[in-house]
């Protein structure tokens, strides 16, 4: 069990270096207009990694102006697909190669445990840029058969400069779900990372430009939300915007989109997601996998099972079990082998989490196991668990965004749906059962844009994943995230000899 001791004991000391603390622009290493830094804070203890280069609205014109000059004049947009689809291989293989040291800044800023960003969230990276490598030169428009004697054609063309602005939870991986597309379609990027995470990405943007991509193709700014983001949102010469992160700010995205150029927007956005266990479930993997759907990355993932709906029948024995499942949940020092759980983002996070437990409390959530910070130092939180959540309690309709487990009772699946469904928000839900019937039922009648059965968190490269509702405009990774990036130009010829 996750004891103090166990993360009051001396941080380990990361086996990297940070190399690259400025803004990334045009291919250059520079220091922000102002010369402003911000510190990036390690979660495990609060303390300063680096001080990052801080980017307001003049370092994003300067990002801008790049990604403008190397979209309409520079090589990228008007090389062969096959040669753009050769610089990201190799930039995929260097990211492979230095797997261990993305893995290791990832963690050292994040506070996610290493093995997770070495064995899994680096290699996702590496396959999604080979998934979108794969795309360049396999894009093409359609000859369509319209009335007339006219020969007509689309032409799937780069949008143009496109803004990103990622956040904090999965940063690398983020990266790669914005630009992988933007750059297999022949765009050129503008990025803003996130203030808490700064470091990985722009590591990873050098490896593309070992890789051989030109200047201004793939612009890094760091700096904060309402001053970087928002004058990137606002700009009147970015072309189209992704965004992740919370609604709120994305609806204030939207809007400055809206204001300034009605540059198109994809959104993906809050959740609260339903995982649900029917009667006919085995127990013991049921709980596994509620558990890790919950409680996997620190609860910091935006299609969170967060609602664990449970069939009356086995609803006792599920709640003892996912309670001593969360007890033996290993906290501690992200760096240190085993671990499964580290510390919590910031301390802005660290409260929001523990108000939401407190409300759980106050509420009259029973409270299972955890409830409180752990050991002095940093931001850790004990895997929480809450029995006999009701529908209304705020922590069944909020995004807590940390490792707390709502564990709510249903009785029939007509109204499990209807429960389910009775959100603003339709990013995910998890399905636990054997039956076939049950299984078709529920994936039809939920209104998510992904639905896990009898597993859950499967984020291949080739699937689609983004929202209904309240939860985001469009898709991001697999076919579907091409059209993000694209424009369709009609053209219409027409024909001299038609009956030929
Ligand atoms: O999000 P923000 P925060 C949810 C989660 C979390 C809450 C708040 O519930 O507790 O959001 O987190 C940039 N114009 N998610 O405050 O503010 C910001 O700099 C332009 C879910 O971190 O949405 C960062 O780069 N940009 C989510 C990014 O937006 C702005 C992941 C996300 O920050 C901006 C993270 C502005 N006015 C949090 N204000 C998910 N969907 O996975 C901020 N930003």
């Amino acid at each position: 069990y996750s004891t103090a001791a166990a993360v009051e004991e001396q941080p380990i000391k990361p086996t990297v270096q940070v190399d690259h603390t400025q803004l990334l622009i045009d291919g250059k290493f520079v220091d922000a207009a102002s010369g402003k830094t911000f510190p990036t804070l390690d979660p495990r203890t609060g303390e300063v990694i680096a001080h990052v280069a801080e980017g307001h609205a003049e370092d994003v014109d300067r990002a801008v102006a790049a990604a403008r000059q190397a979209f309409d004049h520079g090589p990228w947009p008007k090389m062969t697909a096959y040669e753009r689809q050769r610089i990201l291989l190799r930039a995929a293989d260097l990211i492979e190669k230095h797997n261990d040291e993305l893995a290791a800044l990832e963690t050292w800023d994040n506070g996610k445990p290493f093995e997770q960003s070495a064995k899994t969230e680096v290699p996702m990276l590496v396959r999604l840029i080979r998934y979108y490598a794969g795309w360049a030169d396999k894009i093409h428009g359609l000859t369509i058969p319209a009335d007339g004697p006219h020969h007509v054609q689309t032409l799937h063309e780069p949008i143009g400069v496109a803004g990103q602005i990622i956040p904090w939870n999965f940063p690398l991986l983020m990266f790669g779900w914005k630009v992988g597309p933007a750059l297999a379609c022949g765009n050129t990027v503008v990025l803003k990372t996130a203030e808490q995470t700064p470091l990985s990405a722009l590591y990873a943007a050098k490896l593309f430009h070992e890789a051989g991509l030109p200047p201004g193709v793939l612009n890094i700014v760091s700096g904060f939300g309402a001053t970087a983001g928002a004058a990137l949102a606002s700009h009147m010469d970015v072309d189209k915007l992704a965004f992740t992160g919370s609604t709120d700010t994305g609806k204030a995205v939207l809007q400055l989109a809206a204001k300034s150029n009605l540059k198109p927007v994809t959104l993906e956005l809050g959740g609260k997601s339903p995982f649900i266990v029917c009667e006919d479930a085995d127990v013991d993997q049921a709980v596994e996998l509620a558990h890790s759907a919950l409680f996997f990355n620190q609860g910091q993932c935006c299609c969170a099972g967060s609602r664990t709906f449970v069939h009356e029948s086995v609803y006792d024995e599920f709640v003892e079990k996912a309670k001593a499942r969360a007890l033996k949940r290993a906290v501690g020092d992200p760096f240190k082998s085993g671990t499964e759980q580290g510390p919590q983002i910031d301390s802005k996070q660290f409260e929001k989490i523990l108000k939401y437990i407190k409300s759980g409390v106050e509420n009259g959530a029973t409270l299972e196991t955890g409830g409180e910070r752990l050991g002095s130092k940093g931001f850790y939180i004990q895997p929480t668990v809450f029995s006999n959540v009701q529908d209304d309690h705020l922590i069944a309709k909020e995004e807590i965004f940390g490792p707390v487990q709502s564990i709510l009772k249903f009785k029939d699946l007509g109204e499990v749906i209807q429960r389910a469904n009775n959100t603003e928000y339709g990013l995910a839900a998890g399905i636990f059962t054997k039956n076939i019937d049950t299984a078709n039922t529920l994936t039809r009648a939920l209104k998510v844009g992904s639905v896990w059965v009898n597993c859950f968190d499967i984020l291949d490269a080739a699937i689609p994943f983004g929202g209904y509702k309240m939860s985001g405009h469009g898709r991001e990774k697999g076919e579907y995230s091409l059209k993000n990036y694209l424009q369709v130009k009609a053209v219409v010829i027409p024909l001299k000899n038609p009956a030929w």
